[in-house]
Formats: C-alpha cells, structure tokens, sequence
C-alpha cells in the first residue's frame, strides 16, 4: 500500500553550515527529523562546491541575499582548509527525507525563513530554535514537488525515486 508517490512523498533537506558546525544543534535537528517519522532514505555530508550551490539557487539570483547565501553554503578550498577568512561556511548535510506529507512537513518543522518571524511565530520549530540569521537559518527544504526532484537529483544524482519505490521502499511494510 506505501509503495507509490501517491503514499509516500519525498523531499531534499539541508543542514546549513551553522547547524552542521555545532554538534548540538546538528543532533538536535536529526533527532527532529526522526521525532517527525520522516524516513531517511539517504543522507550525506559534503562541502558545497560554488558552482553547484548557484546553480541550486538560480532562482534567487539577483536578489540582495542571493551573494551573501552563496558565500555561506557553498566552501571554497580556504574554507576547507580552516582559513579564517571564511569561518561561516564549512560542511553541509543533505537528506533525501520520505514521509507521506514529506514537502509541507519539513517547512512547517523548519519554520519560517525569517529567523526574527520564526522565533516569534513558531518558538519551537528549528528555526525558531537555532537561526542565527536570515542567512544563518540552520535548514533548507524543497518547497514543491518539482523542486525536491530537482534538488535531490542535485545532491543524489544515481538517486532514482522509481527504483526506490520499486526495490528498497518494500523493507518497510
Ligand atoms: P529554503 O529555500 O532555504 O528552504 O527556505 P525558504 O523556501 O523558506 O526561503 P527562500 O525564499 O527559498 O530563500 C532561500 C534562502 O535564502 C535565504 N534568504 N535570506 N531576507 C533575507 O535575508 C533572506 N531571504 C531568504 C534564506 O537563508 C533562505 O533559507
Ligand atoms: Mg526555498
């Protein structure tokens, strides 16, 4: 019965370096996602290459955040290296994260985006929680259906959700 895209969607979350960089706050939004019954369906840590992270955010391209988000996720080899010319950015997580209402239930466990609007409107989502800044804001999510297929090819490019659904998915009924 769980073996569709109609019974089980799926989503790309992100751990942004501020949250990645603190073991607290890392195991504490983990511990979300598993409080929330998402399935981890593949997970991986890595460091942001520039030309990738435009790239997955193209569609912000031109806004007066758009530089200073690119400069935080993505890791040039200064940052890689320690250099403290760089000191906020540094790993990220990714997840592909399954849940029947996978998209919605992320952002809404994530909050708003705006860190002053999510600690006042949602305390106790993670940005509520641990956002430092609207930049720093500590996770991302897909927010369509369209987007997450876009965002997990981007991280997962051998990911395929119809071989998932077919081979691996069936170990949970
Ligand atoms: P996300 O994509 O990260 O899951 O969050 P979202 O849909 O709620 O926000 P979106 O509008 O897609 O923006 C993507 C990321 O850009 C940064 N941002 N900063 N006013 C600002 O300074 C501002 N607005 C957006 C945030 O880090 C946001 O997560
Ligand atoms: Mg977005």
């Amino acid at each position: 019965i769980l073996r569709s895209p109609q019974a089980l969607q799926l989503t790309l979350a992100l751990i942004k370096p501020d949250a990645v960089a603190h073991p607290l706050i890392l195991e504490a939004v983990h511990q979300q996602i598993l409080s929330n019954k998402f399935l981890i369906v593949r997970m991986r840590e890595l460091l942001w290459r520039k030309e990738d992270c435009q790239k997955f955010y193209r569609e912000h391209e031109g806004r007066f955040f758009y530089q200073r988000l690119v400069e935080f996720m993505a890791s040039s080899l200064l940052s890689a290296l320690g250099s403290s010319t760089q000191l906020e950015s540094g790993p990220i997580r990714a997840y592909i994260l399954a849940h029947k209402d996978a998209i919605q239930l992320w952002r809404t466990v994530m909050g708003p985006t705006r860190v002053f609007r999510a600690r006042h409107v949602a305390p106790d989502s993670i940005r509520g929680s641990f956002g430092l800044t609207d930049t720093r804001n500590t996770t991302h999510g897909s927010d369509s259906v369209v987007s997450a297929s876009r965002e997990i090819a981007a991280f997962f490019p051998d990911f395929s959700e119809q071989r998932w659904y077919e081979e691996e998915e069936p170990q949970l009924r």
